[in-house]
């Protein structure tokens, strides 16, 4: 093989120019297809809308998720340069941050959201998960949204974390905020952002020390900043960040979960008979119908990927719910199979930046497929989902279904 070195310009001509825009409704509704033309075009792409490279192939993700020294995150997981561009809000201490600054405040998350520390909530956990399945079997034709998906982890994430019971509509809004935010400032991010001034405000008092219980991981933030692993103004910024990443997420992974099993009751029938198979149908859910599509990694660096040299401080957009479809890492990337081996998507991105609640968001999923899975025997669609159209993440704002018991 002969080894070349590509200069600068031939670099750039290389990387295929692409009109796509992926944050159009349009693309929304189904990105699937959109996701095929992306990885046929080339390993890296360029997007002309949005001055930003983009991958949308498993190795190439993969690779970049795990070289954060390369592609960094303090510059925002946003199509924003924080070094240019002022951040709608603090940037997070975790997410948002590069290492050795990352490493600390990560360490005492990661801590908080460990198997050991959350498998004490399990029973509570499945206690709330068999009081919406005894209520949504009751009802027998109901909205999954409210009713479930959303819920479930507003109870008992939210009871973990330990705010309030009053104001939890604040949420979900918030978080939906956040999450516009890893994409473009455009005319979706910008409505949501001022239509959502006051759950910015209730967050902000909800993460006060006075106002968390004292069980909760909230408060254990707290108890590390009084011992000194953290300093006293990072214990509010951390749960915020629980409470950005904790509620829409789950919330729109369960919709997920729901909609893939009422559009193939085959599957459902597996899980059905076997609820053990609860933990790894999840998986398959998170691979299939990824709840985290898309955010940015910025160079800092001058770097050669996909044979396209990129500039340093250049945006690069990465689609982890396309690396999660990539027939060159799946076979029949398109079919919903729970009994396939799913681990190793990347839902939850990969390496130090990799979703330190994905442990959490697994348990509360599986209890509540497990849940599910013992006493219903079949899920139906009895409408139209009501997709809720967002930059970065994906989920319903009604799935309209009925149910039977097992
Ligand atoms: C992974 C994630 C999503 C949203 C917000 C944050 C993290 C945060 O750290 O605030």
């Amino acid at each position: 093989m002969k080894i070349t070195t590509l200069s600068h310009e031939q670099a750039r001509i290389e990387a295929p120019v692409s009109d796509f825009d992926p944050y159009a409704d349009e693309t929304l509704n189904n990105p699937y297809p959109h996701y095929e033309a992306l990885r046929e075009l080339g390993p890296i792409v360029y997007l002309k809308r949005y001055g930003a490279y983009a991958i949308a192939r498993h190795a190439e993700i993969d690779a970049v998720l795990r070289d954060h020294v390369t592609f960094c995150s303090s510059a925002g997981i946003g199509l924003a340069n924080f070094h240019t561009e002022e951040p709608w809000r603090k940037p997070s201490l975790i997410l948002e941050a590069d290492p050795p600054a990352h490493g600390r405040t990560r360490k005492v998350v990661a801590g908080l959201l460990a198997p050991a520390s959350i498998n004490k909530l399990r029973p509570t956990f499945e206690q709330e998960a068999e009081l919406l399945v005894d209520r949504i079997l009751e009802m027998g034709r109901f909205d999954a949204v409210p009713e479930l998906c959303a819920a479930y982890p507003l109870k008992v994430f939210a009871d973990a974390v330990g705010v309030p019971a009053e104001g939890r509509e604040h949420l979900l809004p918030y978080g939906d905020m956040v999450f516009n935010g890893f994409g473009p400032f455009n005319e979706r991010f910008k409505e949501r952002l001022a239509a959502a001034q006051n759950s910015i405000t209730w967050i902000g008092e909800v993460c006060k020390r006075e106002n968390l219980t004292p069980d909760g991981f909230g408060a254990q933030l707290y108890r590390a900043a009084d011992e000194g692993e953290l300093a006293p103004e990072e214990a509010p910024m951390l749960v915020r960040t629980l409470l950005s990443a904790g509620l829409d997420t789950t919330a729109f992974t369960l919709c997920n979960a729901v909609l893939s099993f009422a559009r193939h009751p085959d599957q459902w029938a597996l899980v059905h008979a076997n609820p053990s198979l609860a933990r790894q149908a999840l998986e398959e859910v998170l691979r299939y119908e990824s709840t985290f599509h898309s955010f940015y990694r910025t160079t800092t660096r001058e770097v050669e990927l996909g044979g396209v040299l990129l500039p340093e401080w250049q945006k690069l957009l990465v689609f982890i719910g396309s690396a999660n479809r990539d027939p060159r890492r799946w076979e029949r990337p398109d079919t919903f199979d729970v009994t396939r081996r799913a681990s190793g998507n990347l839902a939850f991105g990969t390496g130090i930046h990799g979703c330190a609640g994905q442990m959490m968001a697994r348990l509360e999923g599986e209890i509540v497929l497990k849940a599910l899975a013992k006493r219903i025997k079949s899920i139906r669609l009895e409408g139209e989902p009501v997709y809720h159209y967002n930059n970065s993440v994906r989920g319903y704002d009604s799935l309209p279904v009925s149910v039977t018991a097992a």
